[in-house]
């Protein structure tokens, strides 16, 4: 042990629609993504996540082999519409069944379970009445967390309410890239407050139990400016605002940055009375989710965002398969950066990871990885609360619009047979873990 991270702890991360499949089994009700991929020009590959790397049968051995390499967490998220099969009224006993069986297999083997609540899936139902756009859409999302805590609470102890929000509303309700496909201003400013406030009460709800720890997974991206020209540096600085800020500040009592993002006006007609005071919420740890940079310069042309981004490939910087320039540093600015909101806060990196494509030989993982490691070395030596790791991802999956073709995973599956197989990444953390673990 030489390193002074040897108190982080190590977990992985997965989600429902990325990885359960079995999309119609036991009483499932269809989500939003089960829709957009019947649309086939939506995804990339024309696949869909209708087995993904089935989770659902095999969610035995996707926990062993995290117990194999050495992981203490396994963070996987609720498919809203497998326990509630309409969003909302009657329960699914066998969907409960099924995420009693993970939880309770997780602490048997000895690896501990956190839930995410929220990670993208809306029951197609709920979409139907106007989704995240619709403010009925919050006594939805109370409920449903009521019933999370009252089935999972009494075993699972960490908590991520929602994942992502930027993202999964930019994507969702503003590009109409994700599902459901929607696009526009109006879509994006009620979906976001109406999530952001569903959040504040589902945060509430579960601090109801005494125990719990609840947080927020967020999508923090590093903004710099093209050039050092007045207009590009607002442009920045705009953009910032809208990926690294918008769903944060609201929480710590800032409110919505509207001073450097303008399109924040639009969000007026939707903020009731109370709303921000009620957005207010201490949670308990920040989990930050950071995977690339961009640079962007002003452009009076693009509505609402007066910006473009430079791309990696004018930029000529390395690239993921996901086409996002490759930035490992932005961990250490992130951990900073949310370090500098409250220093006492608990930070961690709740997701973690870079897609490469089909081949074994992933060692561009392992080298992504060190550099991780040596930027939470850096913070913990600046004295930063970082808790630990969890990596994006196990075991290669659906990865959203871009379907089968960016591979996340430290295992891979053979598509046919879905068998799992340890890449070399997978053999180097067993080994960075068993000789660094306390
Ligand atoms: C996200 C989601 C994951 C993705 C991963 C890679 O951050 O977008 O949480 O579901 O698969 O981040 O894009």
């Amino acid at each position: 042990m030489d390193s002074n991270t040897d108190h982080l702890v190590w977990g992985v991360t997965i989600a429902a629609a990325q990885t359960e499949g079995a999309h119609d089994r036991d009483g499932r009700g269809p989500s939003i993504w089960d829709t957009f991929t019947k649309k086939s020009h939506k995804i990339k590959d024309k696949s869909n996540n209708q087995i993904a790397t089935n989770f659902y049968d095999r969610y035995k051995e996707d926990i062993d082999l995290s117990i194999d390499i050495g992981l203490k967490i396994f963070r996987f998220s609720i498919s809203w519409s497998r326990v509630l099969p309409k969003g909302t009224g009657s329960i699914n006993k066998k969907g409960i069944a099924f995420y009693n069986k993970v939880i309770d297999y997780c602490l048997e083997v000895g690896i501990e379970p956190w839930i995410t609540t929220y990670h993208w899936d809306l029951p197609q139902n709920l979409q139907d009445k106007g989704g995240w756009r619709n403010r009925e859409i919050i006594i939805d999302y109370e409920n449903y967390i009521t019933l999370l805590k009252d089935h999972f609470s009494d075993r699972v102890k960490k908590w991520i309410l929602l994942n992502e929000a930027i993202v999964c509303v930019g994507a969702g309700y503003f590009l109409g890239i994700h599902a459901p496909g929607k696009r526009g201003i109006k879509n994006f400013s009620a979906s976001i407050h109406h999530m952001l406030l569903a959040q504040a009460k589902g945060h509430r709800i579960l601090k109801e139990r005494k125990g719990l720890e609840v947080g927020t997974a967020v999508s923090c991206t590093k903004i710099d400016s093209y050039s050092n020209q007045r207009k590009d540096l607002k442009a920045a600085k705009r953009i910032d605002a809208l990926m690294n800020r918008l769903c944060i500040e609201p929480y710590i009592g800032l409110g919505y940055p509207e001073k450097e993002l303008p399109l924040v006006k639009r969000f007026k007609k939707f903020i009731k009375d109370g709303d921000m005071e009620e957005m207010k919420v201490d949670f308990d740890f920040w989990g930050i989710q950071t995977y690339a940079r961009e640079v962007v310069r002003s452009a009076w042309y693009i509505p609402y965002l007066g910006s473009v981004l430079v791309t990696p490939k004018k930029r000529k910087v390395p690239v993921s398969v996901m086409g996002w320039e490759t930035y490992p540093e932005g961990v250490q600015y992130f951990l900073e950066r949310f370090s500098n909101y409250d220093p006492k806060k608990p930070l961690w990196l709740s997701e973690c990871g870079i897609a490469l494509s089909e081949k074994e030989d992933d060692s561009e993982r392992i080298e992504y990885y060190k550099k991780i490691i040596n930027g939470m070395n850096k913070v913990v030596d600046k004295g930063i609360n970082l808790k630990g790791i969890l990596l994006w991802t196990l075991v290669d999956n659906f990865e959203w619009a871009e379907g089968y073709v960016p591979r996340f995973g430290i295992v891979s599956m053979d598509k046919k047979t879905l068998n799992r197989k340890m890449k070399k990444t997978a053999f180097w953390l067993k080994d960075y873990l068993s000789s660094n673990s306390v």
